[in-house]
């Protein structure tokens, strides 16, 4: 079994981003600019714009970070949101979810101009993709697009069981490996809370992506042995014997998967930093426009 190594990836992605910005500013001063808009305080949330936040550093992009307590309403956020539409010098931004319960993800996500949306969510961008234009794809599919490719795993003629059907994991990543393209061309089975036989889905797959967002949810005995198994969940569970109280697990028993298949990514360090190592190549994408 071979450990897809997200967290070492990334850091080769962001160093090869950061000799381009490098090589763009000194031919004509530009640099990529991403914002994040983070309402709340969700500690999960907090933790992944930081480390937005530290890979634009990285990779030599400017950052601006915006900051809302989440009594914000929904008219309040769309301003910011036309703010950034309108600025100039912001390349590309991104609004963090979930966004507190009073506020219509819909309707934010529609407001943000197809040309920033360095998150592929809106759905002009969703429908590029699903016809294979090019355009902003969505962080994580994108991110695990990368990994596949850069581990040389064959995807062609595969069986990929998609396990989670969400807009911006489950439903894009079964477009994405479903398309006449490298990676692609699998035949995917997309299943979900309501499929039927779930552990014999699972069983026939050669590519199983867990995104359901139950911990350690897929075990050893449900996957094909030599399967490629990516785990998108990351889960905070209680642990009494960590400095923080918790600890990060994933949607796939790693312990005893990893005695079957063939490929696994681990949680922390799998999915997770190639989800940040995509938006920044977006925005990358979004600056040279
Ligand atoms: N708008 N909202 C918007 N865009 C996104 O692309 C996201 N997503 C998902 C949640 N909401 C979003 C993220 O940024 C998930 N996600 C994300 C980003 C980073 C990491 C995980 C999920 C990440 O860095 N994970 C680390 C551990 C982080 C920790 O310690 O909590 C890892 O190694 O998996």
């Amino acid at each position: 079994m071979k450990v897809l190594d997200g967290k070492g990836l990334a850091e080769i992605i962001k160093q090869e981003i950061a000799e381009k910005v490098a090589e763009i500013k000194a031919r004509n001063g530009n640099v990529p600019h991403l914002a994040a808009v983070l309402v709340g305080d969700d500690p999960a949330s907090q933790s992944y714009i930081r480390n937005k936040v530290r890979s634009c550093d990285q990779c030599g992009f400017e950052s601006t970070l915006i900051k809302k307590d989440d009594s914000i309403t929904e008219e309040e956020l769309l301003e910011i949101v036309h703010d950034l539409n309108t600025t100039e010098d912001i390349d590309g931004f991104i609004v963090q979810l979930p966004l507190p319960a009073h506020i219509d993800e819909q309707r934010i996500t529609l407001a943000i101009d197809p040309e920033k949306d360095v998150d592929g969510f809106h759905p002009v961008n969703f429908g590029k993709m699903a016809q294979g234009l090019p355009s902003f794809l969505p962080a994580t599919p994108m991110g695990i697009l990368e990994m596949l490719k850069r581990y040389e795993i064959e995807t062609s003629g595969a069986h990929c069981v998609v396990v989670g059907r969400s807009n911006i994991v489950g439903t894009p990543i079964s477009i994405l490996l479903s398309r006449k393209a490298s990676p692609g061309n699998c035949t995917v089975t997309l299943t979900h809370s309501r499929t039927r036989d779930l552990a014999k889905e699972i069983a026939r797959a050669d590519i199983v992506i867990a995104a359901i967002g139950i911990p350690n949810f897929i075990s050893g005995d449900m996957v094909k042995p030599g399967a490629t198994v990516i785990d998108v969940g990351i889960n905070r569970v209680e642990d009494a014997s960590r400095k923080r109280g918790y600890r990060l697990v994933g949607d796939v028993d790693f312990e005893s998967v990893s005695k079957v298949a063939g490929y696994l990514t681990p949680v922390p360090g799998g999915v997770g930093p190639m989800t940040v190592t995509s938006l920044m190549l977006n925005t990358l994408e979004a600056s040279a426009k």
